[in-house]
């Protein structure tokens, strides 16, 4: 089982998405470990982004990111990480196919309404970042049996 990092950006909060957009995560069979609404500073969304601080986009991204409240949630699965970008769709809304979250929710490239992990690498420094104080509940779920095949012993 994977857990990856997902951020419902302040556009998702703000136009009232939160529950449409979880409910595709929780639709597809993926686990919720943990789930809260914050504001990002400053601080954090420069560590979040760490990586894009060169990019002409960092400015108007920290500065979105930090506008509003976000929800974070910690969401777990089988191949959790690849199985939540296909959801999410490509990055711009504009681009993004129809059936994913930002395809059929939105048409700006800035605001794209949903932030997942893109790599193991990734997804264990934002869960830290994010869920780091002990935020992620580790549960079990009966319908696991019914969501993944474990005929074989391990979840398929
Ligand atoms: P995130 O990281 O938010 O899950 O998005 P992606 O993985 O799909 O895309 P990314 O890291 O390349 O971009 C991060 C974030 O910056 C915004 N952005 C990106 C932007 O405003 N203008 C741009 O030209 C790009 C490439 C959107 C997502």
């Amino acid at each position: 089982m994977e857990t990856t990092l997902i951020i419902l950006k302040p556009d998702a909060v703000q136009r009232g998405l939160v529950g449409r957009i979880i409910s595709r995560l929780e639709d597809k069979g993926l686990q919720l470990v943990g789930l809260k609404l914050m504001q990002i500073d400053d601080a954090l969304a420069s560590k979040h982004y760490a990586d894009h601080r060169e990019k002409p986009f960092y400015p108007g991204l920290v500065r979105f990111m930090t506008s509003s409240p976000v929800v974070v949630a910690a969401v777990r699965g089988v191949g959790a990480i690849g199985v939540c970008r296909n959801l999410m769709g490509a990055t711009f809304g504009s681009k993004a196919a129809a059936g994913t979250i930002r395809g059929d929710f939105g048409v700006s490239n800035s605001f794209n309404l949903i932030h997942g992990s893109d790599s193991p690498e990734a997804a264990a420094k934002e869960l830290s970042l994010f869920f780091g104080d002990g935020g992620v509940v580790d549960f079990d779920r009966p319908i696991d049996c019914w969501v993944y095949d474990t005929s074989g012993g391990s979840p398929e």
